[in-house]
């Protein structure tokens, strides 16, 4: 397996002679490896076809991203071309090549409310930078990515397919979904009415998708670009939320040590809103706690969603992960709701 994956980074350009290719990261979605070479380290990627079907196209978004960041002084990604010039290398399987930025470090929960802080204010300036982006030149990778009440309609398909049989294990988190649905359409519905904002947004903000600078804690940059679409502020500051404002990891099996904490909350609101402060519309405002609930409640539909169907979307490392995973976001969720007022005030406070 090494002697292929080696032979796939000598498809691209890259400086010195391989050394070593070892699986790397914690990613749900692509399979990331590091590439040590006798001159500098590379994240080479397979690429997840099954979840992005159109490589050609995710990787114009990609190198259009980035290149648009570079130009304006911003730390990104850099694709490095195959050696005949192309931004990802098509066989069997497909992969891409980025230079590993040195000197940072990614966190799969957040340590204290300064990184988390930092992150919010480099997701909120990406925010920015991005309104300056044509999105007329972006392909949307995955159509109604967050579309909840789709998502709703995909979870609820899943369920009465029932692959495996799996529905009698999770009937607590299945009722809790189905008493839920009404509360899913206040964003697209927004975005419908033209009461939101459509924005170029990130929609994957998770705190392990933006490398911070290990000595500083300051941001570097913001990774996993294959989902920048056009889309609301709300996913981008709830997700933000979902995955950094919860007091353990998102595949936490003790549900006690679980809880949405109001301090990384007002860390990653301080953050953001010190950047979005002048874009942000009132009505976005009022609706960030709801967008946290929100992203928090998808992903959890679509981790029991993906537990029912067998396991077909997400990588799991063992049979049950999906479902500690809606676990912890249906508590999360669940949390928010009760906390929703106290986070408004939060809110209201930055942006006085
Ligand atoms: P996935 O789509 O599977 O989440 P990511 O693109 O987020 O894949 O990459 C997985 C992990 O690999 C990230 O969380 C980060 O830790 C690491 N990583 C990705 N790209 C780089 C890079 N250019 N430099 C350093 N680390 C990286
Ligand atoms: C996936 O790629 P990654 O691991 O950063 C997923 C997100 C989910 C997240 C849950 C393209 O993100 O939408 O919120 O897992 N990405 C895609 O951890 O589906
Ligand atoms: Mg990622």
């Amino acid at each position: 397996m090494e002697e292929l994956l080696r032979h796939i980074a000598e498809k691209f350009e890259i400086a010195g002679e391989v050394l070593s290719v070892e699986p790397y990261g914690e990613g749900h979605i692509n399979v990331t490896y590091l590439v040590t070479t006798t001159a500098r380290r590379y994240i080479l990627q397979q690429m997840n076809t099954n979840v992005f079907p159109d490589s050609e196209n995710l990787m114009k978004n990609i190198c259009a991203v980035t290149e648009f960041l570079r130009a304006r002084g911003t730390e990104t990604l850099r694709v490095v071309p195959t050696k005949e010039g192309r931004p990802y290398f098509a066989g069997e399987h497909n992969f891409r090549l980025y230079d590993f930025i040195e000197g940072t470090v990614t966190y799969q929960t957040a340590p204290n409310e300064k990184v988390f802080r930092n992150a919010g204010r480099a997701f909120g300036e990406f925010q920015n930078a991005l309104a300056a982006f044509d999105a007329s030149v972006l392909t949307e990778t995955i159509p109604r990515f967050h579309d909840t009440p789709k998502r709703f309609a995909d979870f609820r398909a899943a369920l009465e397919a029932d692959a495996l049989g799996r529905a009698e294990t999770c009937e607590e988190e299945i009722a809790f979904l189905l008493a839920h649905a009404g509360t899913l359409g206040d964003c697209v519905e927004g975005l419908r009415t033209g009461a939101l904002p459509l924005r170029v947004t990130h929609n994957d903000t998770k705190l392990n998708n933006i490398l911070m600078d290990a000595a500083t804690d300051e941001a570097r940059a913001v990774i996993d670009l294959d989902t920048v679409m056009p889309g609301s502020m709300l996913y981008d500051f709830g997700d933000a939320i979902r995955f950094g404002a919860s007091t353990a990891a998102e595949d936490e099996r003790d549900l006690s040590k679980v809880h949405f904490s109001l301090d990384l909350f007002r860390a990653y609101a301080e953050g953001y809103l010190s950047a979005v402060k002048a874009s942000i519309t009132p009505r976005e405002a009022e609706l960030l706690p709801y967008g946290a609930y929100l992203m928090t409640v998808e992903c959890g539909m679509r981790f029991l969603a993906d537990y029912l169907a067998g396991d077909v979307y997400f990588k799991t490392k063992c049979a049950d992960h999906n479902l500690v995973r809606a676990r912890t976001q249906l508590r999360l969720a669940a949390e928010m709701e009760e906390k929703r007022e106290q986070a408004q005030a939060i809110v209201r406070r930055c942006l006085q």
